[in-house]
């Protein structure tokens, strides 16, 4: 690492706030390299969870007393916390969901009553299923056609090709920010530049960049986008979509029940307005407050220095791998990615290689990451995915390596 990278983050006072970075697996120091499936906490995360049970914990958006209504506070506090991070211009644009897959669902299972027959969608080939399923499902429902967005054997989405596909029958388009099996980074706002001349809206998930990029979405003028909190140093079970404010209320509800209504008489109910028609029933409480609670830790580290210090672990890590011999490394070059390694090494089954590190203490993803459109490209069953965070280190990196060239050895 250089002078310049040490600089960036105080590392080891970073490591003190995961607890988790400091256990053992199969009797090694763990080097957690799969950062791109879930995140680790920060004790700052964990608190705020363990002090929500201990003082706050109520139902929120009903109670008349005081504990229902601290708990109310503080989940709206962590609204605010999560619009003004991706700067959206109310928060009321912000609805609290359960994740990536819950938003995209909510805005596919929406346009079920909007889409017509002759209508057309544009996926990109570089999806997490999650972004591909339910607008699959969607087009079964209405008779809509899907179109895929080609990618380049670099990993990179074609944009010609983009722009020759889309059209006046173009009604959604749905890419990726940042993909997950490759760690690309997509043109995001020209893309959604092209779909807007056209009149198309764009969902842009989320889910892999949140990480790195911190996202304003009215620069970036998108319609719709998509964050897991667990990504981000927060819990499992929440997140968010973004939509602006008009297309919002042109959806209908996703789930009926408590809390979305404004009134209900057995012949007709009239639904709650923003955000609270898109959230029935009772709601992952402390989780919505802890997403706030990671936000703010993100931030007080902050996603400059993040991505710089991960680019350097990138740079690291992408050429210490290449000195070893049958490695092929998918997706683009270190600058156009975020701090995902996919690769493969001759001869070797990825789940082999993801076996023996995980005897040696490191974890990876291994397999087609839910992404299985990329692992038919480029004719291979599948990757070992080695994803990094701002809290993993160079040395852990020169483990990876060397449990990597043992493993190798062992299997070849
Ligand atoms: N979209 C992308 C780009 C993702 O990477 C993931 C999860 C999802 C959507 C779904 O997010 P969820 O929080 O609703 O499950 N990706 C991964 C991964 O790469 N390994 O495990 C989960």
């Amino acid at each position: 690492m250089t002078n310049t990278s040490e600089q960036l983050l105080d590392i080891e006072k970073i490591r003190k706030d995961f607890p988790i970075l400091h256990r053992e697996i199969n009797g090694k120091p763990l080097v957690y390299f799969d950062n791109a499936a879930t995140s680790q906490t920060p004790k700052q995360v964990i608190d705020c969870i363990v002090d929500y049970y201990e003082t706050k914990n109520a139902n929120i958006h009903r109670g008349v007393h005081s504990l229902s209504q601290i708990a109310t506070d503080a989940y709206e506090a962590a609204r605010e916390k999560v619009r003004a991070h991706f700067n959206a211009e109310h928060s009321h644009e912000i609805i609290l969901t359960s994740g990536t897959t819950h938003s995209i669902n909510l805005v596919a299972n929406g346009y079920a009553s909007i889409l017509k027959p002759e209508d057309e969608i544009l996926v990109s080939a570089m999806e997490h299923h999650s972004n591909i399923v339910p607008w699959q499902i969607l087009c079964q429902k209405t008779g809509a056609t899907l179109k895929v967005i080609p990618m380049s054997h670099k990993g990179e989405l074609e944009m010609e090709t983009y722009k020759g596909l889309i059209n006046e029958n173009t009604k959604l388009v749905f890419v990726n920010h940042v993909s997950n099996a490759l760690g690309t980074i997509n043109p995001i706002k020209e893309i959604i530049e092209i779909a807007h001349d056209v009149g198309a809206k764009v969902l842009i998930d989320g889910a892999q960049s949140a990480p790195h990029i911190k996202a304003d979405v009215q620069a970036l003028d998108v319609d719709y986008y998509t964050v897991s909190a667990h990504k981000i140093c927060g819990p499992t079970g929440v997140g968010m979509l973004y939509g602006k404010e008009d297309l919002l209320n042109m959806l209908p509800p996703y789930q009926g029940g408590g809390e979305m209504i404004a009134e209900v008489t057995f012949e007709k109910t009239t639904y709650a307005g923003l955000p609270h028609k898109f959230e029935a029933g009772t709601p992952n409480i402390s989780g919505g407050i802890a997403f706030g609670a990671a936000l703010d830790y993100m931030n007080s580290i902050g996603f400059d220095a993040i991505a710089a210090y991960e680019m350097e672990l990138l740079k690291y890590a992408t050429s210490e791998l290449q000195k070893i011999e049958g490695v092929t490394i998918y997706g683009t070059s270190p600058e156009h990615k975020t701090a995902v390694l996919s690769f493969n090494i001759e001869n070797l089954h990825p789940y082999d290689i993801g076996t023996l590190l995980d005897k040696m203490g490191i974890a990876v993803r291994t397999g087609h990451h839910c992404a299985q459109p990329i692992m038919e490209f480029y004719k291979i069953p599948g990757t070992v995915r080695a994803s990094f965070a701002f809290y993993n280190t160079k040395e852990e990196i020169d483990a990876f390596i060397t449990a990597l060239k043992k493993a190798k050895s062992m299997l070849l």
